[in-house]
């Protein structure tokens, strides 16, 4: 049987899975799921996954969900080598512990943003939320100091994970600087490089941001066009080897 995706593009959890499906060239159908129209409260997807939420992968009789999980499963048993996610004790906990930043803070920050503005209908964005994405920023600037990638010098999920999330806030919210965060950056522009990163994740997360537009007033049309330009011209850098 084909592993059967349960997700919309739009959530960066949906994308991280989508990533890795593509960068293990694993063969797979996408079932759309409206959180919009509450598909993901119906019984039939309910019994598949009771916390109710997006992504969810089926393989065979078996339901998997919260992305991070997913990421590791489909590397665990679909892939040649762990090079996406090293058996290696020490390594693994690397890219663990980039998960769980990525669960944990950044995208627990991207929720509340998206609470704020489409269940609470605000029209700004507080600023406290802002400053802790930027911390957030910091600390991905930090730990991708020596490195290409956020856990090493090889790609793994956890760059799939952050990069989800991140180029949904980067687009939707807080744009990042690349004065201020060149590490984070040069990395964005490098994930965008491969090249299945458009459809997988990019496509959603212009869609994501055109949804957070329509919601916020004129002040944020500057920094968001200025963030789309960027991401189109890879930021004005080149992506390191
Ligand atoms: N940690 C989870 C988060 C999943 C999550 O919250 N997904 C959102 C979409 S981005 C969702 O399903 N929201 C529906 C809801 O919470 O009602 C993961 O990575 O899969």
């Amino acid at each position: 049987m084909v592993l059967v995706l349960f997700g919309t593009e739009l959530s960066p959890g949906v994308r991280a899975v989508l990533l890795t499906l593509r960068a293990l060239e694993l063969e797979h159908e996408f079932r759309h799921v409206d959180l919009l129209a509450g598909q993901h409260l119906e019984p039939h997807f309910v019994r598949k996954n009771p916390q109710r939420t997006v992504p969810v992968l089926q393989d065979n009789d078996a339901c998997i969900w919260d992305s991070h999980a997913i990421m590791g499963y489909l590397v665990g048993k679909y892939a040649f080598t762990d090079a996406l996610y090293p058996r290696d004790p020490l390594k693994r906990a690397l890219v663990d512990q980039r998960l769980h930043f990525d669960s944990g803070i950044l995208f627990v920050l991207f929720k509340q943003l998206q609470h704020l503005i489409f269940q609470e209908e605000v029209t700004e964005l507080p600023n406290v939320l802002i400053e802790q994405l930027h911390k957030a920023y910091d600390l991905l600037e930090q730990f991708l100091d020596g490195r290409n990638y956020l856990a090493g010098q090889l790609l793994t999920i956890a760059d799939f994970s952050i990069v989800a999330t991140l180029s949904t806030l980067h687009l939707s919210y807080a744009p990042v600087d690349a004065a201020k965060y060149p590490k984070l950056s040069d990395w964005l522009t490098r994930i965008s490089h491969l090249p299945y990163y458009e459809e997988a994740n990019q496509r959603g997360a212009r869609r994501m941001a055109e949804m957070v537009r329509a919601k916020l007033p004129k002040q944020f049309d500057k920094l968001w066009l200025k963030a789309f330009e960027e991401i189109k011209s890879g930021a004005g850098r080149q992506p390191l080897k």
